[in-house]
């Protein structure tokens, strides 16, 4: 089902690895235009566009864009008890895989008297976005909120679109994450308009502009996160899934196999890729696939995933090469199924989450094993990390200098004023030792 690349005996450049195995092409900037029209919508007429907009795109008008409190505490009561306790076990191991993301605070200490400190500040309010088409996810509710939380954001607003089938309400099931979270603030908005409320506010139901907004959703919630990133800070904008897997002779093709379905379960879009040095066990994982593939609920999907241009089976002539093909590709996901997986990963620096060995699945990672799971697509970990604790904080240094400290750097104050032709800035300095003989 999946095509099948021989780079053995070759030595290809990280571009030419890159284009071997191109990711599906979703262009945002297509988006542009219609999403800013839906967010200009939303700073003129507030409230009233934003119904307006869940009944175009939704199909149903809300009463209202906020959700009641009691809305949410219904929700909980009827949620399904294994349900409940499934994301009361997934907020208690993401907290305490998250709070492994706070930095500490430093102190540097850089002459007698001359020190630098660095505290990690959070910002103070953040909107986090939670999609509500075909895919429904209360984990991802888990998965934004918690970090935020252990960063010690101080107000959260959580926005999902409003569902048909539910009187114009969020997705029960998101609206008891929320609930169980402790979020209180809930709207029921969707798509760019969502991404403009949050960024801009709606004064007319106390919506206060947050200071960044999270979350995945579809190409017109990446333009609209484009288009508000110079008002508000973004995350990165999320695109169709990717897993990629370095297997050996000695992984179980069957696990293998399992892991590339899962997440080609998401979207046609999605990309599944297999390195492996063995043309055996390529050959074995691919029987796995065909027989997977064709069992499972989402064939359909799963098929055009794995049959599309972004999904392969790439064979090398070693583990360093597979290393370098990852490097190149940056996979969102990548499991490390291999004798030795400490060789390989040490030679691994692009990808957004890493899962060793044969018990560290993938979709343990998407729901129970305290990682995260909005990661990087698209290539992006070349250069940017998931979501964590981090996301929600900044390091801010606080100066503080004596007397006798600055007096021993003033002349390279001094140097640098006169070289830039700022001498208010020399001055400045100067002025605390005017009073000086
Ligand atoms: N694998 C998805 C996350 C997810 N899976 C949510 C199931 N629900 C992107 O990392
Ligand atoms: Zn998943």
């Amino acid at each position: 089902m999946l095509r099948t690349i021989d780079l053995r005996g070759t030595r290809p450049t990280p571009t030419e690895l890159l284009a071997l195995v191109p990711r599906a092409d979703t262009d945002v900037s297509v988006a542009l235009d219609r999403a800013r029209k839906i967010i200009d919508e939303v700073r003129e007429h507030g409230e009233h566009a934003l119904l307006g907009q869940s009944e175009r795109f939704d199909g149903v008008r809300p009463d209202a864009v906020r959700v009641p409190a009691e809305a949410l505490q219904e929700a909980l009561d009827a949620l399904d008890p294994e349900v409940r306790t499934a994301i009361e076990s997934t907020i208690a191991r993401v907290r305490i895989a998250s709070a492994a993301q706070v930095p500490a605070p430093e102190i540097s200490v850089l002459g007698d008297g001359a020190i630098v400190e660095q505290r990690w500040q959070p910002v103070s309010r953040v909107g986090l976005y939670i999609p509500g088409g075909k895919a429904v996810y209360p984990s991802s509710v888990v998965m934004n909120v918690v970090p935020a939380q252990v960063a010690g954001v101080r107000s959260i607003a959580l926005a999902s679109p409003s569902q048909a089938d539910h009187g114009g309400r969020v997705h029960p099931t998101i609206a008891a994450a929320a609930a169980l979270l402790g979020i209180d603030e809930v709207y029921a908005m969707g798509g760019a308009g969502a991404i403009g409320a949050f960024a801009y506010g709606v004064p007319g139901i106390g919506l206060e502009p947050v200071q960044r907004v999270t979350g995945p959703g579809n190409v017109y919630v990446a333009a609209a996160k484009r288009l508000v990133s110079g008002v508000t800070g973004i995350d990165a904008e999320a695109g169709p899934t990717d897993i990629l897997v370095i297997a050996d002779d000695a992984a179980d093709a069957d696990f293998v196999a399992a892991d590339l379905v899962s997440q080609a379960e998401h979207d046609e879009l999605a990309a599944a890729v297999l390195v492996t040095d063995s043309p055996r066990l390529a050959d074995a994982v691919l029987a796995r696939i065909a027989a997977r593939a064709a069992a499972t609920k989402h064939a359909d999907r799963v098929r055009e995933a794995l049959t599309g241009p972004q999904s392969a089976v790439v064979l090398v002539d070693d583990l360093e090469q597979a290393a370098r093909f990852t490097d190149a590709f940056g996979p969102e996901h990548l499991e490390i199924q291999v004798q030795d997986p400490d060789a390989v990963l040490a030679n691994i620096s692009n990808a957004g989450a890493i899962f060793i060995g044969p018990y560290s699945p993938v979709s343990l990672g998407d729901y129970a094993a305290g990682s995260n799971h909005v990661l990087p697509t698209g290539g992006t970990a070349r250069y940017v990390s998931g979501l964590s604790a981090a996301t929600f904080l900044r390091p801010q240094q606080i100066v503080r200098y004596d007397e006798r400290a600055l007096r021993e750097v003033a002349p390279v104050v001094a140097a640098f004023s006169r070289e830039e032709d700022l001498p208010a800035h020399g001055e400045a300095v100067e002025a605390r030792f005017a009073h000086e003989g």
